[in-house]
């Protein structure tokens, strides 16, 4: 046997016993929920999942939830009036509780990746029955199995007013109650989150200005859990509960990653985190190298530094409880 071929022999070898190392240690679901948070999650889908063997051995050894990343849009779910498919989201749904991870429901009402039909229909009397139908039908499915639902998806604009898709030029800015009633109607017990971008800094308009409009919606019943702060990062930038829902930063510093983690940490209402890729490889933002694992699948410097944080911070808050006997 030539040194290559042995080489290459040991490859899949090597690629195992990186994935056991990995399995070994505590995964950053485990060292987060040590923290106290309900979970550190990532997107998925079949595709993802079944593309190569790396995959899933990285989600299933170190993420607690999975969100879909697009298998539960309103393209895929219901691509034509009334015409549900099931197929990609009952496949994930399946994975999820065959490996014990948590699920994010992801997403009900959103401007894009929204079949052209929706956006067809003018009255506001037909396009609300259509809205109700697709949520009431989407959310009865996995009834009593999510975590949460992202309900309405990125409704505001960067000065935080409510952008103008089709649901609020059609029904109005009603639509965004009808789709939390709607949804609290069909499962009394998921935590139901209005989703939006660019929410990462506390004194930037578009954050104002959704905070103050929950705090309108909540004083006037409309049932909302939470907040989902997607967190698609740049370099640098580091209600009921909020949730980082789709985490990702451009170079994926040690330093950010640790930053978005403490700022977790430190608002006892976040959730918990979830990333938006594993790998940059499969990254919706690939050349920003923005994940946790490399284009190879192993992980980067940012996932150790994340593992130290967590045990370290856990560690800390254990010593400090047991010197005052709490
Ligand atoms: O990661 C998703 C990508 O595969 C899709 O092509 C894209 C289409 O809009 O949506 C991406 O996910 C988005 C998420 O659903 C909502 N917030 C922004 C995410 C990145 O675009």
């Amino acid at each position: 046997m030539t040194r290559l071929s042995l080489a290459l022999c040991l490859l899949p070898l090597v690629a195992a016993m990186a994935v056991d190392r990995r399995q070994a240690s505590p995964s950053l679901d485990t060292l987060i929920k040590n923290d106290g948070k309900h979970f550190w999650g990532q997107c998925a889908d079949q595709g993802r999942l079944t593309e190569n063997s790396q995959n899933p051995a990285i989600y299933k050894a170190d993420f607690g939830q999975v969100t879909p990343e697009n298998s539960m849009k309103w393209d895929a779910t219901e691509p034509s009036q009334g015409n549900f498919d099931f197929s990609g989201a009952d496949w994930l749904v399946n994975w999820a509780k065959q490996n014990g991870k948590q699920i994010r429901g992801h997403n009900l009402v959103w401007h894009s990746q929204l079949p052209n039909w929706v956006c067809n229909i003018k009255d506001k009397t037909a396009l609300t029955n259509a809205m109700k139908n697709h949520i009431t039908t989407v959310v009865s499915r996995y009834k009593g199995q999510f975590y949460a639902w992202d309900v309405v998806n990125e409704p505001f604009n960067e000065d935080g007013s409510l952008r103008q898709s089709c649901f609020y030029n059609v029904i109005g800015p009603d639509y965004i109650n009808i789709a939390f009633e709607t949804a609290r109607a069909a499962d009394p017990n998921v935590k139901l989150y209005v989703n939006d971008y660019n929410l990462d800094s506390a004194s930037y308009s578009k954050t104002i200005g959704v905070a103050n409009q929950v705090k309108k919606w909540l004083a006037a019943g409309v049932p909302i859990d939470g907040i989902g702060s997607e967190s698609h990062l740049g370099a640098g930038q580091a209600s009921g509960e909020v949730a980082i829902t789709e985490l990702d930063i451009a170079g994926a510093s040690p330093s950010d990653y640790v930053a978005v983690a403490q700022a977790c940490l430190n608002v006892s209402k976040c959730a918990g985190i979830t990333s938006w890729g594993a790998s940059d490889k499969d990254s919706w933002r690939s050349s920003d190298k923005p994940d946790l694992f490399d284009s190879n699948y192993n992980p980067k410097p940012a996932y150790s530094s994340v593992a130290s944080f967590l045990s370290s911070h856990h560690a800390t808050a254990a010593a400090g409880a047991a010197a005052t006997g709490v």
